[in-house]
């Protein structure tokens, strides 16, 4: 046995940041899995993601140190309460425990981030809000504006998200980046609800990301007092993350992404708690594991950001 306790360890679950046994009090962030996907419309498989995201995270193949010189795990204690025990037949049921499983989460009034799961997470995360009655502004990063208000006669289905958010009471207007898929009633929706659109040619026009998502959530600090990140991976070109769901060809790279959530995140206000989720990552369709790594340092690129918001 000794050999075997010589050359065989537990990895260190994201360089000793993410762990399922820090305590409410310990923990100052809080990371939940929802592999949920019986709302995608084409390729299914985003179930998946929260168990390869914990697998990428636990690889050894990097360093806990964002770009701007800051060593994560000096900062960060991360309470991993695992996957929601979703019904993967029960599309309702399954939104109710999210939320619930969220609300639980926001209650701790600490910094969170929720891994899909397709994008219907992001419905029970603004339910969830709903229920605690704060106010949310969302950043909606995504090929597509998921403004439909029903598809094949769903309207719980993962391209109705941010339509059935705009229904919510607490909905205080959404900011759609990267959009590239789209039809023209949504381009009228989003128009008379609050919701300011910018296309992927809207931000490749941008000399600077960081500067612009950063002046982006500065401006937004003085309307909303809290805001919701949502990141579609499909944002990105099908050659930095092929594993997802609806791939949009002629999409930003995954250094544009990191510059415009560096951005944002830098300028949201000191006070103000953040919460995003990651979503849509479908490992089935990850070739060589691209979509994985390019997650990997978007994660590590804005943890690095928000400890300077
Ligand atoms: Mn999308």
């Amino acid at each position: 046995m000794k050999n075997l306790e010589f050359v065989c360890h537990d990895p260190e679950l994201f360089c000793g940041i993410v762990n399922r046994d820090w305590s409410n009090d310990e923990a100052n962030y809080h990371l939940l899995g929802v592999p949920l996907d019986i709302s995608s419309t084409y390729r299914t498989g985003a179930r998946y993601g929260p168990y390869y995201f914990r697998k990428t995270l636990s690889s050894e193949n990097f360093e806990c140190t964002s770009e701007n010189g800051l060593l994560l795990n000096e900062y960060y204690k991360i309470k991993d309460w695992g996957n929601v025990g979703v019904i993967n037949t029960d599309l309702q049921k399954s939104i109710q425990l999210v939320s619930e499983g969220v609300y639980d989460i926001i209650e701790t009034e600490k910094p969170f981030l929720v891994i899909g799961g397709d994008h219907s997470t992001t419905t029970c995360i603004g339910k969830a809000y709903e229920k605690a009655d704060i106010p949310i502004h969302y950043i909606y990063i995504d090929a597509h504006l998921d403004l439909y208000d029903e598809v094949k006669g769903s309207k719980l289905s993962h391209a109705c998200t941010l339509r059935r958010i705009s229904e919510l009471t607490s909905f205080h207007g959404a900011s759609v980046f990267g959009y590239r898929d789209f039809t023209k009633d949504q381009l009228k929706y989003a128009e008379n609800s609050n919701i300011n659109i910018f296309s992927t040619n809207d931000l490749l026009s941008e000399l600077n990301l960081l500067k612009f998502g950063y002046k982006y959530t500065k401006n937004l600090n003085d309307h909303f007092s809290r805001i919701h990140v949502s990141v579609d991976l499909d944002v990105l070109d099908p050659s930095c993350a092929p594993g997802v769901g609806n791939p949009v060809a002629a999409g930003i790279t995954t250094r544009d992404l990191i510059h415009i959530l560096k951005g944002l995140f830098k300028g949201i206000k000191h006070n103000q708690l953040i919460s995003w989720d990651i979503v849509e990552f479908n490992p089935l369709y990850d070739n060589a594991e691209i979509t994985a790594f390019s997650i990997l340092k978007i994660l590590i690129e804005s943890l690095g950001s928000q400890i300077l918001a």
